[in-house]
């Protein structure tokens, strides 16, 4: 049986990407920082789809906390196939000259660090010599950066080049490595990033229809169903509504 372990599996497209690795019979690792949520997700997994899960809390800014998590991997888990480094956030929506230094250490440390500790206390699990992959949760914000987006577009910037890096330096490992890089989905992504104000949480997606979580996990799940010798390198998945971050066509 195949094992994905997913980050950020509390909430969005990490919730989503369990779901759909689930119902195509993989085994699941989650990930995340809220226990209950992960235990009512793995239920709901199991009950679903009969799958086997694993429930790993913890907070991915912390190296410590990332390493001894990954020591309590049970046996039946240590041999992970897929890792999607999903866990994310953006904070705040400031222009550079009133920003605040606390958003700024939040997203570099989750967005960057986070994803660096986890891809290197993963490594030594992930299969060599064929059939493993890892899918970096990227953005347009990586791509284009947009005004009062600069260190969220920064970390995004960077995980697109750590991406690009780690894919040859794992070439010969036989790991592939793909960007996933969506524009706007509806999650708790704008709840987060505007401090829980839920009004303008749902005026960021109001006059057209976002992306939802589960048409991003239904391509990152079709990365991995290529054959062994074609990977995709990076997907860039829009809104049929939004050209770019600047370019929407709303309703009303
Ligand atoms: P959500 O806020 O719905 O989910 C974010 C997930 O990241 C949660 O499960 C959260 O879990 C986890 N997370 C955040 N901080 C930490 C941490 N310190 N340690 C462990 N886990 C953490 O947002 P999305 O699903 O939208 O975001 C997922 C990814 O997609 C992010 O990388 C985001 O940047 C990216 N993205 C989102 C877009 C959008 O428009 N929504 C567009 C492009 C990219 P918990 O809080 O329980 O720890
Ligand atoms: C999230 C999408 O456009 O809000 O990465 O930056 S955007």
């Amino acid at each position: 049986m195949k094992t994905v372990f997913i980050s950020g599996a509390t909430s969005g497209i990490g919730e989503a990407c369990a779901y759909v690795f689930a119902s195509n019979g993989y085994q699941i690792i989650i990930s995340g920082r809220r226990k209950e949520r992960l235990q009512k997700l793995q239920q709901k997994l199991e009950q679903e789809y009969r799958a086997s899960v694993y429930s790993l809390p913890f907070d991915i800014t912390n190296n410590k906390e990332v390493e001894a998590a990954i020591t309590q991997v049970p046996n039946g888990f240590k041999t992970i196939d897929i890792l999607v480094n999903n866990a994310g956030l953006a904070a705040g929506v400031s222009p550079i000259q009133e920003g605040l230094l606390s958003d700024w250490e939040a997203m570099i440390d989750t967005n960057i660090k986070g994803l660096l500790y986890l891809t290197k206390a993963l490594l030594p699990l992930i299969k060599r010599g064929g059939g493993g992959h890892i899918i970096n949760i990227g953005s347009i914000a990586g791509k284009m950066a947009y005004p009062n987006g600069n260190v969220y577009c920064g970390t995004k910037s960077a995980v697109q080049a750590i991406t690009e890096s780690m894919r040859i330096d794992l070439l010969a490992e036989k790991i592939k490595v793909t960007q996933v890089a969506p524009g706007a989905v509806e999650t708790e992504f704008s709840l987060v990033r505007l401090k829980g104000d839920k009004e303008a949480a749902k005026n960021v997606y109001a006059g057209y229809q976002p992306l939802i979580a589960k048409d991003v996990a239904d391509v990152v799940y079709y990365t991995t169903t290529l054959p062994a010798h074609a990977n995709i390198n990076d997907v860039l998945l829009m809104p049929t509504a939004q050209a770019n971050p600047y370019s929407y066509f709303k309703e009303n």
